[in-house]
């Protein structure tokens, strides 16, 4: 978007609703002191907004809470220790239980944002249109490994598909997953296919979805829940991607198939995003996030060969025949590259 000069009239708004949410921020009511707050519980974080989130009680009741300041942030999926504050419906977070996983991502200026905790499943969903992005998927599965978590890659919206031909192309991108045993689910949220099985995969676990904008990640949560009415978002008419409808992660519970249980697992949801990183790591843990390049590893002339530009290479060689790849290995070269221009945490 060509950048606009503001006039007088837009600066002055600006300056307004600055002022405006500064004020707010400080007259906030203070943390009340320790006697009027309730007896500590433990409670679930249903999802996280600005210094706030929404927590859920050992009863399943919801209570917008505070977070003591040296917390840090907090995500859909945190278990916390809480207790009511005096105000109905409010509490205070006071402190976060250890975290078993924690999937995030880089954000600005060096921070993290984080997109889910305590999970134990990630899918990754992608949408045969606008397409398949296997660099994305990479990227998920790089997490995956690095959190030592299972992910499968929900295949959305293959009622768009319009026939053999279609499918074809797809299952060409898809061919190193099978390949890998990595489970791959085709889905439509308009046809219902797949559905049934997307839902038995999840039940008992903690699940997130995640992937690009407009793969239908809402979509799917609102077709595998009754009655939940989760906003979903129009496409761009002129690329076919999503407009970032989901902002936050948020936590819902999966209807127990046992009807003995009210619920039988969770699943997140979280915004989709242009592009995702994994943590920086060093190139040979990279290595051990592909098992598809493993067969050759420690066949090349060097040592730490990272196989770009060095000669007698069996990466290479194995992409050349064939036996790699070829969008496994563009995409290990990428991670390679970000993660030379952002040291290691
Ligand atoms: N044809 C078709 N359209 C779908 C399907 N699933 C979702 N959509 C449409 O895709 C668009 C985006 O869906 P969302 O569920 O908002 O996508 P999202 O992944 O949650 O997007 P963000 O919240 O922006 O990350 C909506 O217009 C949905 O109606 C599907 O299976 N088939
Ligand atoms: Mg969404
Ligand atoms: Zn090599």
């Amino acid at each position: 978007m060509a950048k606009r000069k503001l006039t007088q009239q837009q600066k002055r708004r600006v300056d307004e609703q600055i002022q405006k949410r500064t004020v707010e921020k400080i007259s906030s009511p203070p943390l009340s002191n320790n006697t009027q707050l309730g007896e500590e519980q433990t409670g679930l974080v249903i999802t996280s907004f600005g210094k706030r989130v929404l927590v859920e009680s050992e009863t399943g009741e919801h209570y917008r809470c505070a977070i003591r300041q040296h917390l840090g942030k907090l995500v859909a999926g945190d278990q916390v220790i809480w207790q009511t504050d005096i105000e109905e419906h409010t509490g205070v977070v006071i402190s976060v239980l250890p975290r078993k996983h924690e999937l995030s991502r880089p954000g600005f200026r060096g921070q993290t944002r984080m997109i889910a905790a305590n999970i134990d499943f990630i899918g990754i969903v992608m949408p045969v249109l606008p397409g398949i992005h296997p660099d994305m998927i990479d990227r998920y599965l790089v997490a995956a490994n690095q959190l030592d978590l299972p992910a499968i890659i929900v295949i959305n919206k293959v009622d768009l598909l319009s026939g053999e031909e279609d499918w074809e192309d797809i299952a060409a991108l898809l061919e190193p997953y099978a390949a890998m045993d990595i489970e791959l689910l085709p889905a439509s949220t308009v046809s219902n296919a797949g559905l049934e099985d997307l839902r038995a995969f999840m039940d008992g676990k903690n699940s997130v979805f995640v992937g690009p904008s407009g793969a239908g990640k809402s979509s799917l949560i609102n077709a595998l829940i009754p009655d939940l009415h989760i906003r979903v978002g129009t496409l761009s008419d002129a690329t076919g991607l999503g407009k970032h409808t989901t902002t936050n992660s948020i936590l819902y519970h999966l209807p127990s198939l046992d009807p003995s249980k009210p619920y039988s697992g969770n699943l997140i949801d979280s915004p989709g995003i242009r592009q995702f990183s994994p943590t920086p790591c060093s190139l040979s843990e990279l290595e051990s996030y592909y098992p598809d390049f493993s067969p050759y590893l420690g066949q090349c002339k060097y040592n730490n060969c990272t196989h770009s530009i060095e000669p007698h290479c069996a990466i290479k060689s194995a992409v050349e025949e064939g036996d790699i790849a070829v969008s496994r290995y563009q995409s290990f070269q990428r991670l390679l590259t970000d993660f030379k221009n952002e040291p290691e945490h």
